[in-house]
């Protein structure tokens, strides 16, 4: 279809239909939504964080939000696969640009992001939130655990992110330490899928390794996540790390045997009967990238985070 217009991200004249945009061309906001900070009458908010001053290993996540508002391009005007509508046909989705943070005075960030992300949800939109590194779900979590008590963490992630917490570090390698301390997750209905790594702690999170997930199904890990969830309102938080690094060399901490992104979306798809209330898509870093293999995985995971999303306002959920 030749387009009939072009920089949809700030010509668009309302906050639903789909984009046609060239794919070569046109501003590039997440999936070409509306730039605004404007929150009325929105359904949904894409938003970045781009914050890496946690990471332990390779930084660069700061250019996460970037890299997937510009490979979300190629998701054009057609119904997006695999749910075979237009994503934007009844609900009104908006990218809110970025998050404001001072690169000088990081003790401040968390309570930036936290401030920020409340504003958003207090609007009662949808948020979904593109890394950054993995520190930035904990203030996220800490704004959706205001709203809607402890949540059911459902974490994609080659890491546990457990690793000792004082309190003041920043580190991107405990945000689950603190979820717990500070009661924003309930560990007995939280669960971590691709895990390849130890780390000292698990608080009785139920973690389903590499290895395990090599051998399941993508059905079989989706009923997995379902039942141990059991309905509770759960947060989605992907780490593109969860992927094995033949499919997202673009991280600080990639670790060899890692599932495929066939599979994970294959899973990802079947989460439609998950209460999901908020969701993220951590840890890409396009400087480590190769043909844009990694931005196009996390804007695919986000665009299947908004898909499913979409699905259950149709279905009225
Ligand atoms: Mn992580």
């Amino acid at each position: 279809m030749p387009s009939t217009s072009i920089d949809h991200a700030f010509t668009a004249t309302n906050l639903t239909s789909a984009a046609s945009d060239p794919t070569f061309a046109g501003a590039l906001s997440f999936m070409r939504r509306r730039f605004t900070k404007s929150l009325e009458e929105v359904d949904a908010v894409v938003w970045g964080i781009p914050f890496d001053a946690a990471t332990s290993n390779r930084p660069g996540t700061r250019f996460g939000p970037q890299a997937i508002r510009r490979a979300s391009a190629i998701f054009d005007n057609d119904p997006q696969y695999p749910f075979n509508r237009d994503l934007f046909a009844e609900m009104s989705v908006i990218d809110y640009g970025d998050c404001l943070l001072d690169y000088g005075n990081h003790q401040e960030t968390p309570a930036a992001i936290e401030r920020q992300a409340t504003a958003i949800l207090d609007s009662g939109a949808f948020m979904l939130t593109l890394g950054g590194d993995h520190f930035i779900t904990w203030p996220l979590l800490k704004a959706h655990a205001a709203k809607h008590g402890p949540l059911a963490l459902v974490q994609f992630d080659a890491h546990q992110d457990t690793w000792f917490d004082d309190g003041r570090r920043l580190d991107h390698g405990s945000f689950v330490a603190r979820a717990v301390r500070d009661g924003l997750i309930d560990p007995d209905r939280s669960i971590q899928i691709g895990i390849r790594t130890h780390a000292p702690d698990d608080f009785g999170i139920q973690i389903l390794y590499g290895h395990q997930v090599e051998d399941m199904s993508a059905a079989d890990i989706a009923s997995t996540i379902i039942s141990h969830t059991n309905g509770a309102p759960a947060y989605l938080t992907f780490d593109i790390d969860c992927l094995d690094p033949a499919y997202a060399p673009g991280t600080g901490t990639p670790v060899a045997g890692g599932p495929s992104s066939a599979k994970i979306l294959s899973t990802l798809q079947r989460l439609d009967q998950l209460d999901i209330r908020g969701a993220d898509v951590v840890e890409v870093s396009p400087a480590y990238d190769h043909a844009d293999i990694t931005a196009i995985a996390g804007a695919t995971v986000a665009m299947y985070m908004l898909g499913l999303h979409a699905e259950r306002r149709a279905a009225g959920r």
